[in-house]
């Protein structure tokens, strides 16, 4: 069966938090594949920008004049047509086609050609390997830019666990989690009306540290209830709470400022006391240094660059160089064309990182996130707990591995 590309349509539809977002129908010989791009509110600066200055009806009117150009191509050709989009858009991040285009073109290519192929969107991108499942990481109490004022500064506070066997059993343990952390936020304040962040994760009026304690208990009753181990993981988005004039970590909702150093100490206290497994963006996103310290202090814990890394290759090499962070989040629409992001895996790979393989909080339902996942064998997949648009990835994966497995989990240190 062929795979060249037939047609390329776009259309605008809406995201889980009902923005514009593009999607992308790419048809093939008696096939349609579709992907809709996500997009972030905690965006880091150096992420390819979504669309271009026209707005995303500009991004569609582009993508007419050159979708023509795809017709012909290899739609498994997931490298050769990200290099092709750059040729299109000449600008180092998206700026003139839209980096949500070059998303939503690539994951659909790749959809449509694994369909034509009769072989699942995974194995398109990793080809012949041993497969084993990511764990699961998901928010389940949060603030920052997810949530409104009242809710903690921190961004996100996430469980992870690591001793589960089965992938089944990993996702409903986080499901767990988050029933728990209801309950416990409830005994602390009655009056919680239930509200939910961007990813569906909790957003009560408590402060930092009392999130802390809440999800720390809530991972531990739950370890005792399933028999295996969930640990805590935390995602500061610093990038969001640091300003770049006082050079200093805001938490505005409880009057906190906090220097560099401060802010590392915090986070090795934080270490200290509730033994988190992951910790996302303890600093801001050109602090390479900072991380690399808190890399070196940080003994048990993986520090994860999301805003620092912005899935950009280059960007990650400059980290190895000195050390910082020890793990990555791969976001595809940080730098736009899928190609770029399995180049960034491997490279993150091939220096001993772990990666984290996220969505953006908003999200649309597809479940590809799940196929990438696999595909370029990340350790973790941080895609929250509840909510359609959450969901719909981990019961791909629980689906996968009925139809291809089972797969064993992939190997954490914790
Ligand atoms: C993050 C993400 C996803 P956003 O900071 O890691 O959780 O948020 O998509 O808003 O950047
Ligand atoms: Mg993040």
């Amino acid at each position: 069966m062929g795979t060249e590309i037939k047609e390329a349509r776009a259309r605008i539809v809406f995201n889980s938090r009902g923005e514009k977002a593009f999607e992308v129908d790419v048809l093939v010989e008696g096939f349609i594949g579709r992907a809709c791009a996500p997009a972030g509110a905690s965006t880091g600066a150096g992420e390819a920008v979504a669309f271009p200055p026209s707005g995303p009806e500009g991004a569609l009117q582009i993508f007419r004049e050159y979708s023509t150009k795809l017709i012909g191509f290899k739609a498994d050709d997931i490298i050769g047509l990200s290099k092709f989009l750059h040729e299109i858009d000449q600008t180092p991040n998206f700026s003139k086609i839209g980096g949500a285009a070059a998303f939503a073109i690539t994951v659909a290519s790749v959809d449509a050609a694994a369909k034509a192929l009769g072989i699942p969107m995974f194995k398109l991108i990793g080809g012949e390997k041993k497969y084993a499942h990511p764990y699961p990481l998901g928010n389940v109490l949060g603030g920052g830019k997810h949530a409104g004022p009242g809710s903690p500064d921190i961004q996100e506070f996430l469980s992870l666990p690591v001793g589960a066997k089965r992938v089944y059993d990993a996702v409903y343990a986080n499901i767990l989690v988050h029933k728990e952390v209801r309950r416990l936020i409830e005994k602390r304040d009655p009056s919680f009306s239930g509200g939910k962040g961007d990813e569906g994760a909790w957003a009560p009026n408590l402060t930092d540290i009392e999130a802390l304690e809440t999800v720390y208990e809530a991972v531990n009753n739950v370890s005792d209830k399933v028999g295996f181990k969930v640990r805590m993981g935390i995602d500061f988005a610093s990038s969001s709470l640091y300003n770049s004039e006082t050079k200093c970590y805001e938490y505005t909702r409880r009057n906190k400022v906090l220097s560099r150093e401060d802010q590392i100490n915090f986070v090795l206290t934080i270490i200290d006391k509730y033994s988190p497994i992951y910790i996302e963006d303890p600093l801001f996103e050109d602090d390479f240094e900072g991380f690399a310290i808190l890399t070196k202090q940080a003994k048990g814990t993986y520090i994860v660059g999301d805003d620092l890394f912005v899935t950009n290759t280059k960007r990650l090499l400059n980290g190895v160089k000195i050390g910082a962070g020890n793990g990555v989040i791969l976001k595809v629409n940080q730098v736009g064309a899928l190609g770029d992001a399995i180049e960034f895996a491997n490279a993150a790979k091939a220096n001993k990182y772990i990666v984290a393989v996220s969505h953006r909080s908003g999200e649309s339902v597809d479940p590809h996130l799940a196929h990438i996942a696999l595909g370029v064998s990340g350790e973790i997949i941080k895609s929250g707990v509840v909510g359609g648009e959450r969901i719909a990835k981990l019961n791909e994966l629980i689906r996968i591995d009925e139809l291809y497995g089972p797969f064993n989990m992939m190997k954490l240190v914790w």
